[in-house]
């Protein structure tokens, strides 16, 4: 997708991501939310936005020059009440408000969104090594898309970046443990909570604000330790796009579509070949009455009952002909 970059160059463009989803990974969650902030590194090299003017806060204000991409996704199953409960999105919100699924469409519009930055560029997300990287790996691949999708793409965990500069900085007083929860990193800093936390925006935004605290040695360590998105394995093997067949709608049927869609339903079993195979079936369709293929096998049941009798028959009137003459 022309993102080629030789890892030797210094990132030019940090893009700052969070995903918000279905649940934790054991429940091969998928996305609800996702929100990319790409920040050229000029924007962090200088002196930061100082924070507002009047307010006790120190949180500087976001670098002024930004690109933002920010999208609502129907994941297509249930979210967990726990994620429910953290997100404040649901199924039935996103599937009434008209959100489509993470398909081809999307994937599109995130690499024209990457397309459009300065490389080499590389994606910066808060736990992106165990959650974030992984997860959107597994839905580029649910999309129809390999890991080449985002080719040319790098990508770092601000978590361990943090550990880090922390490890490399003066002593801690004392020897408890750190918390890089974004949210506890956040009110280490600044004092206070950050505000809407676990909407993507939000996160991104908080993981911005951390990323301003110290933004030189942290793009020393970005430059240093971005390795190719291509590396991360998908959080979960999934069915891709062509094998899903109708799972994604594609915007509004017309009425011959609709009918048509029910007429395959109805004629082709339960599901398409790929989800027989994975189920065990056999690729024969179960209950695809009037076929040509069902005729077939229906004549050679017949053919193996009557065989037989046939045989039978012959013998018995074999046996009679010389005794009754
Ligand atoms: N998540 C969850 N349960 C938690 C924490 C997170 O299911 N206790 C899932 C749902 C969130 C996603 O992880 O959308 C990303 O988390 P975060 O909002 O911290 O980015
Ligand atoms: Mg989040």
């Amino acid at each position: 997708m022309g993102l080629e970059a030789a890892s030797s160059r210094p990132m030019e463009t940090l893009v700052f991501m969070d995903l918000e989803a279905t649940g934790l990974p054991f429940s091969q969650p998928k996305v609800t939310e996702l929100c990319l902030v790409a920040i050229h590194r000029h924007a962090l090299e200088g002196p930061q936005p100082a924070p507002p003017t009047g307010g006790s806060s120190q949180v500087p204000l976001p670098p002024r020059v930004v690109d933002k991409l920010c999208v609502c996704v129907a994941p297509g199953k249930a979210c967990s009440s726990a994620a429910s409960n953290l997100t404040g999105l649901n199924t039935a919100m996103l599937t009434a408000h008209g959100r489509r699924r993470f398909d081809p469409g999307l994937v599109g519009l995130l690499q024209a969104f990457l397309q459009r930055q300065p490389p080499p560029l590389c994606l910066v997300a808060h736990n992106g090594d165990r959650y974030d990287f992984p997860l959107l790996q597994a839905e580029l691949s649910g999309a129809g898309l390999g890991t080449d999708a985002l080719t040319g793409v790098f990508c770092v965990d601000s978590i361990a970046a943090l550990r880090a500069l922390d490890r490399s900085g003066p002593p801690r007083e004392s020897g408890q443990r750190k918390s890089y929860s974004l949210c506890n990193v956040y009110t280490r800093l600044y004092g206070q909570a950050p505000p809407d936390t676990h909407t993507a925006e939000g996160d991104v935004l908080a993981l911005v604000s951390i990323c301003q605290a110290r933004p030189q040695p942290l793009l020393h360590w970005v430059d240093t330790h971005a390795k190719p998105f291509s590396s991360v394995k998908p959080m979960y093997e999934v069915a891709s796009v062509t094998e899903q067949g109708a799972a994604y709608d594609t915007g509004p049927k017309t009425e011959l579509q609709k009918l048509r869609t029910a007429t395959n339903l109805a004629t082709s079993g339960d599901s398409s070949p790929a989800i027989r195979k994975r189920r065990g079936r056999s690729e024969a369709p179960s209950s695809s009455q009037g076929s040509p293929r069902t005729s077939y096998s229906n004549l050679s049941h017949l053919l193996a009952m009557l065989g037989p009798l046939v045989i039978l028959t012959t013998a018995v009137a074999l046996y009679w002909v010389p005794w009754s003459s």
